[in-house]
């Protein structure tokens, strides 16, 4: 196996090399391969927008990708050496069930939320079982506490845009199958000139719609 180190400080300063993904074959949809004479030729096909690419020495293809994740291996292919930059997306991931989950403590509206979620290769929180409820409130939610709980509410991915009261998690487009409504919400009201149709949390884990861009913090899911 052939390795590629990194010499320019340049590439060393935006990425880190991924052992994990060294000598695999990684596929997603966003991938494109490309000739490039060095590991700084790839880097400059890359672009800022792309946050992973990967560097076979031996044949000088270059691959680059919007994120590059562990699901996303499929095969050994020696030679390639992948680079990711540190962004957001790399930590603060904590795993339950299966599934990982990181706050993001930034207040956004839920549309941009879904897209940071997104830019992450994850999807705003979906919430599908009294048990996954539970762990968010008791692990993600724990440190939250206002005096007002409408004042620091996390969003999640739900919402009932399309038809008013038939609420649906809007990356996967199902319907809820579990729910932990607050004993007032969904009262679809709250400020009468817009539309109430987007799902928050309370800090005590109970749900709660209000319109979709009031600024709350977010949970990513993957
Ligand atoms: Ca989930
Ligand atoms: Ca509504
Ligand atoms: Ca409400």
């Amino acid at each position: 196996m052939q390795t590629v180190f990194i010499t320019s400080d340049v590439i060393a300063n935006l990425y880190t090399q991924q052992p994990r993904y060294t000598g695999k074959f990684l596929t997603s949809v966003n991938e494109k391969e490309y000739k490039a004479e060095s590991v700084l030729a790839c880097l400059a096909v890359c672009g800022p927008l792309r946050t992973c690419f990967g560097y076979q020495q031996s044949t000088k293809r270059c691959r680059v990708f919007d994120f590059c994740l562990d699901r996303d291996v499929t095969f050994i292919e020696d030679g390639w050496v992948y680079y990711t930059s540190p962004s957001e997306c790399d930590e603060g991931w904590v795993t339950y069930g299966g599934h990982d989950y990181m706050m993001n403590t930034t207040r956004v509206s839920q549309p941009e939320a879904m897209r940071i979620c997104q830019q992450c290769g994850a999807y705003l929180v979906e919430i599908n079982d009294a048990d996954e409820n539970n762990w968010i409130k008791q692990t993600i939610l724990k440190d939250i506490y206002c005096t007002d709980k409408y004042d620091c509410t996390t969003w999640t991915g739900g919402n009932d845009i399309q038809t008013e009261g038939d609420f649906i998690w809007g990356a996967s487009n199902t319907p809820f199958s579990y729910t932990n409504w607050d004993s007032n919400n969904p009262d679809n009201s709250y400020d009468l000139s817009k539309p109430i149709d987007c799902v928050d949390m309370f800090y005590d884990g109970q749900w709660n719609d209000r319109p979709c861009d009031f600024q709350a913090s977010f949970i990513c899911e993957r």
